[in-house]
C-alpha cells in the first residue's frame, strides 16, 4: 500500500497566503490559485523516504533519504535553494547528487548546489553534466548510506542518459526508480540523441525488466497529456481511461501523480505496450521496434485534446 503524505512546502505556503489575501476573492480565483499551487509529496516506506520536490513548471526533484543513516541523495537538483531547505527540514545529510541526463531542466542547478553544499560527489553518464565528479556507466555501483544505487545506461532522449535503480538488502519495500527523461507516466522522452531500438532497448529490456513492483519517479509530470495519447492510440484500453480520470483529479488537487510502477505502466503505457497488437495496429507496424519509432513520431505532432 502506498503512503504518501502532502508536505507543507516553502512554496505551498506561498500559495496559502496567496489565497489568504485574496479571502474576499469569488471562488473560482480562489480555487485556481489553488490548482495552479504544486504540492510536494513524501513517500514514506521503513528502508527509504522519497520526497517529491517540484521544481519549474513541471519538473521533478527527488530527495532520496536512507532511513538507516540519516544520508541524503537529490536526483535532478534544478532549483538548488529547494533542496538544501528540504534537507534541513528533514535534518539529513545530503552526501549524493543523482544527475539523470545533461539538459537544463535536470543539469542546470548542479554548478549552483555544489558551491553551497561543497564535497557533494554528483553522478551522471555525459561529459556534459554540469559540476560532474563521477562518471558512471551501465550497472555502475555505488551506496547512499546502506541503499544500493544501481545505474541503468539508457541512452535515446540524450546519448548519455542514465536511470537510478535504489534497493536496500533484505527489504521487502518496493525498490524505487528514477527514469529521468527516458520513462514518463505512460510515455516516454523525445528521441533526441538517439533510436526506436534504443528506446526498446530502454523501456523493455532494461526498466521492463525490473521487479514488476519498483516504483517508477520519472522527471516531468507529464501524466495527462501522456494519457490523451496513449487513449488516441488504445481507444479500448480500459487501464488507460482509469489511469486518465485519477491523473485529471489528482492533478487538479495540485498533487503529483507519481509515482507509478514497471507493472503498472506496462497495462496503460503505449510505448512499453509496443509488443501488443493493438499498438502494432495502430502504427500500421509488425514489430515492437518500428511500433516504437511510429507511435514516437505520431506523438511528436500530436495535438493534445482539452479533455
Ligand atoms: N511540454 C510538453 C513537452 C515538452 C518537451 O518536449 N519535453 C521533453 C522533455 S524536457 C520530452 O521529452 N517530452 C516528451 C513528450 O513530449 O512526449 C508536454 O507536456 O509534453
Ligand atoms: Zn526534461
Amino acid at each position: 500500500m502506498l503512503f504518501r503524505s502532502l508536505v507543507a512546502s516553502a512554496c505551498t505556503l506561498g500559495v496559502l497566503g496567496a489565497a489568504a489575501t485574496y479571502k474576499f476573492a469569488p471562488a473560482q480565483i480562489r480555487s485556481a490559485l489553488i490548482h495552479s499551487e504544486r504540492k510536494s509529496v513524501l513517500v514514506t516506506q521503513s528502508d527509504m523516504k522519497i520526497e517529491l520536490l517540484p521544481a519549474l513548471t513541471d519538473n521533478y526533484m527527488y530527495l532520496l533519504i536512507d532511513e538507516d543513516t540519516r544520508e541524503a541523495a537529490i536526483v535532478d537538483p534544478v532549483e538548488p535553494v529547494k533542496v538544501l531547505d528540504a534537507i534541513k527540514k528533514h535534518r539529513v545529510k545530503l552526501t549524493t547528487v543523482l544527475t539523470t541526463h545533461h539538459h537544463w531542466d535536470h543539469a542546470g542547478g548542479n554548478e549552483k548546489l555544489v558551491k553551497l553544499a561543497p564535497g557533494l560527489k554528483v553522478y551522471g553518464g555525459d561529459d556534459r553534466v554540469g559540476a560532474l565528479t563521477q562518471k558512471v556507466s551501465h550497472y555502475s555501483t555505488f551506496k547512499v548510506g546502506s541503499l544500493n544505487v544501481k545505474c541503468l545506461f539508457t541512452p535515446c532522449h540524450t546519448s548519455g542518459h542514465i536511470c537510478y535503480f535504489i534497493t536496500k538488502d533484505n527489504s521487502s519495500e518496493p525498490p524505487a526508480v528514477f527514469t529521468g527523461d527516458t520513462l514518463f507516466i505512460g510515455g516516454c522522452g523525445k528521441f533526441f540523441e538517439g533510436t526506436a531500438d534504443e528506446m526498446y532497448k530502454a523501456l523493455i529490456e532494461i526498466i521492463g525488466r525490473l521487479p514488476p513492483e519498483t516504483r517508477v519517479y520519472c522527471g516531468h509530470e507529464y501524466t495527462i497529456n501522456n494519457l490523451k495519447f496513449a487513449r488516441h492510440v488504445e481507444p479500448n484500453n480500459e487501464a488507460v481511461r482509469k489511469k486518465l480520470a485519477w491523473a485529471k483529479e489528482t492533478y487538479n488537487n495540485g498533487e503529483p501523480t507519481i509515482p507509478s510502477t514497471v507493472a503498472e505502466e506496462f497495462t496503460y503505457n503505449p510505448f512499453m505496450r509496443v509488443r501488443e497488437k493493438s499498438v502494432q495496429d495502430h502504427a500500421g507496424k509488425t514489430n515492437p521496434i518500428d511500433t516504437m519509432g511510429s507511435i514516437r513520431k505520431e506523438k511528436d505532432g500530436f495535438r493534445v485534446p482539452k479533455d
